[in-house]
């Protein structure tokens, strides 16, 4: 067998440092820093080298997250120091109870007590266990007492640290912790679930510890968790680790030195008024966070006064849980009806008993469509769950059948449009039905146009939904060229418009007329092209005549184009219908700067940009494909040479770097201003620039 030379073992050594740190980055630190393509092409390396000499392989190679082969099932183990539960506090005056029998307890004045305050994230709850820095065992809670050794599931969990950073840690580190799926992730693989036939779990909980619980790691592998970690146990069987820090909020910041996780909502606060602030803020960014929280968990930061809180029952006296209002919530389907989308897509749509699901009254919830509808079992007059998380429509995930009523009724899909009777057609390998009527559909035809109007695309002002109601309910608007005929003398006779408003709209489609040719093609709302591929074509081809003529390879040829969209900008090009409306928008006078490819202003050339935290009017994408439009590079971290940070709401510690290097920084509402300055071809206005940095 081969001998591995001096170069070989650097080549390995450097290559797992280098796919450590960034991972490391990537999930923990949540700035990547490597791309995708990068990565693999490393970790490919690695695997290579690796296979040809055997001896190398270590259990911490970055090669060995998935290296384990399906299990019988997982052995018991025993929890060296119990996972214990916490005790509730389901309103502020019990969270003040709390506070004040910690102070009398340790006779100190209940203003002077810090507490760290971190969210109660809605997982599966797992232990891992560190052995002179190496990953040696992870655990589920089980009964709080023996759980189940899964660590070859969790070993493919790249925020599990398979080896720890830094060096100061002890011997043995007992790490615990929630093991978590972000709704969009969650969201995606019920999709594809779905679309697949495959299981489709109700909630994001589920889906953590049921892919927790898989024997197969490959499978376990596959699947988007997260561990966060929230408490390092020590071996003397209290809470403490022996290590030398003297607060709960100190140690969680080892823990990230060492490699971990940890909440970047984890905030330090004084006596019952900063908790109950806490808890406030929280809850009202709990829909924004993209992730799963049941509540607060407050500790008493000061190790010394846990220890000396130490527990009653089950539960330690130091810390206690905040319960928001749940997620899930039963009420009855009172009935099922089915809406047309602007590309036709049928969905049926529960109407249902009002209830208040975490802080918000919910009468409506998708059903997605047919399969989903037999997946359920459901009928009308059921008891249903619900759940509503953030800004997810809210869905119906379990019938109570034991509580169907005897006259419950079959849910009917409809065969025929329920707006324009047009057939309906379900493809082959399509899990959507679709009204087959096209613009005739006065639905499809509302969509169409909303779309069509709207900001993003040809923004035109003051084209409301009920106007488009209005106009489509009188036939005199049948494709969006018809708008550009309409004259204020028509438009004035309409309910609720007077001369003026009329008259304004007139203009505004005038002004509307002239626009970009990537507006323009994200106006016509082709199946799944959206701004940022829009922004492609258009950069792709220059011209809208090359974007008709492409073929299915040449559209297969531009970023972010893969078969299936570029198959729905095949066939949408092809239908004359949609030929004749482009071809009397143009005649109409829509014009746009045909510029040749490459040749657009580009006034952030050479500039790198960052995005960070969440954006609430466009996606990251989005945001990128603009900025990408106007010359600007994106990169996932900050760095000295960054021009600007955009941080959205929640922005953690890329917007903390970037105060460090003295990077620019601006917030959501500015860089939209900023960008539709740019894309006028004006200069931002300098005056708000100084104000923002
Ligand atoms: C959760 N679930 O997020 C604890 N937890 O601490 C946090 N759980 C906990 N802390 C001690 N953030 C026992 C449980």
């Amino acid at each position: 067998m081969n001998q591995p030379d001096a170069k070989i073992h650097d080549e390995v050594a450097q290559l797992r440092a280098t796919l450590d740190d960034a991972n490391y980055r990537y999930y923990v630190l949540d700035e990547p820093q490597l791309t995708d393509a990068d990565y693999d092409l490393k970790l490919r390396r690695l695997q290579e080298i690796e296979a040809e000499y055997p001896a190398l392989v270590t259990p911490d190679s970055p090669t060995q997250r998935v290296g384990a082969s399906p299990a019988d099932g997982f052995p018991e183990v025993q929890h060296n120091v119990p996972m214990l539960s916490l005790n509730n506090a389901f309103d502020e005056d019990e969270l003040a109870e709390f506070v004040h029998r910690v102070a009398a307890r340790l006779e100190v004045e209940p203003d002077t007590l810090s507490f760290c305050c971190e969210p109660k994230l809605d997982g599966a709850a797992v232990s891992l266990v560190y052995r002179k820095g190496e990953l040696d065992a992870g655990v589920t809670r089980g009964d709080g007492h023996t759980g189940e050794g899964i660590t070859s599931n969790l070993k493919t969990l790249k925020s599990v640290p398979l080896k720890l950073r830094g060096k100061e840690w002890p011997e043995r580190l007992e790490v615990r912790g929630e093991v978590t799926m972000r709704h969009a992730d969650f969201e995606a693989m019920n999709e594809r679930a779905r679309e697949e036939g495959t299981k489709v779990f109700a909630n994001p909980r589920n889906a953590a510890a049921g892919s927790l619980r898989q024997l197969d790691p490959r499978i376990t592998d596959k699947r988007p968790l997260e561990f966060s970690a929230y408490q390092l146990v020590g071996q003397d069987m209290s809470s403490l680790a022996d290590i030398d820090t003297p607060t709960h909020s100190e140690q969680m910041a080892l823990l990230r030195e060492w490699g971990f996780r940890v909440s970047p909502e984890l905030d330090v606060v004084r006596g019952a008024t900063g908790i109950i602030d806490y808890c406030r803020r929280l809850g009202e960014k709990r829909d924004r966070l993209g992730y799963d929280i049941d509540g607060v968990v407050i500790k008493v930061d000061d190790l010394r006064a846990q220890r000396e809180l130490g527990f009653v029952a089950r539960a330690p006296r130091w810390a206690i849980a905040f319960k928001f209002p749940a997620q899930e919530q039963l009420t009855t389907l009172e009935d099922v009806e089915f809406q047309v989308g602007r590309t036709g897509a049928i969905t049926p749509v529960a109407r249902l008993a009002p209830v208040s699901v975490a802080g918000v009254t919910v009468s409506n919830a998708t059903l997605h469509n047919q399969d989903e509808i037999a997946r359920l079992g459901v009928k009308i007059g059921d008891r249903v769950s619900i759940r509503r998380a953030g800004d997810v429509i809210p869905q119906v995930v379990r019938v109570i059948e034991e509580e169907r009523p005897a006259d419950a009724r079959e849910i009917v899909f409809p065969e025929c449009c329920p707006v324009c009777e047009s057939q309906v057609e379900r493809l082959e390998g399509e899990a959507v039905a679709r009204c087959s009527g096209g613009l005739y559909c006065p639905a499809q035809r509302k969509e169409a146009l909303k779309h069509f109007a709207s900001r993003r695309a040809l923004d035109i002002e003051g084209l409301g939904v009920k106007l488009i109601d209005a106009l489509v309910a009188r036939d005199w608007v049948k494709t969006p060229a018809d708008l550009f005929t309409l004259t204020a003398a028509d438009l004035a006779g309409l309910p609720r418009m007077g001369e003026k408003s009329a008259a304004n709209l007139v203009a505004a489609l005038e002004k509307a007329k002239r626009t970009t040719l990537p507006r323009f093609i994200y106006a016509l709302g082709i199946r799944e092209v959206g701004e940022a591929t829009a922004n492609n074509l258009a950069r792709h081809f220059g011209t809208l005549e090359a974007l008709m003529a492409a073929e299915q390879a040449d559209l297969e040829g531009v970023e972010d184009v893969g078969p299936i969209v570029a198959a729905h900008l095949h066939t949408f090009f092809r239908q004359p219908h949609n030929r004749e409306t482009i071809d009397a928008l143009i005649a109409q006078g829509l014009t746009w700067q045909e510029e040749a490819v490459g040749e657009r202003p580009q006034p952030l050339a050479g500039e790198t940009w960052v995005l960070t935290g969440t954006l609430e009017q466009l996606t990251r994408d989005e945001g990128k494909a603009r900025l990408q439009a106007l010359g600007a590079k994106v990169a996932g971290s900050v760095s000295k040479k960054t021009a600007c940070l955009v941080a959205g709401e929640a922005a953690g510690s890329k917007l903390a770097k970037a105060n460090d290097l003295g990077v620019p920084v601006i917030d959501e509402s500015e860089f939209l201003e900023r960008l539709a300055a740019w894309e006028r071809g004006e200069s931002p206005d300098p005056t708000a620039n100084e104000e923002a940095e």
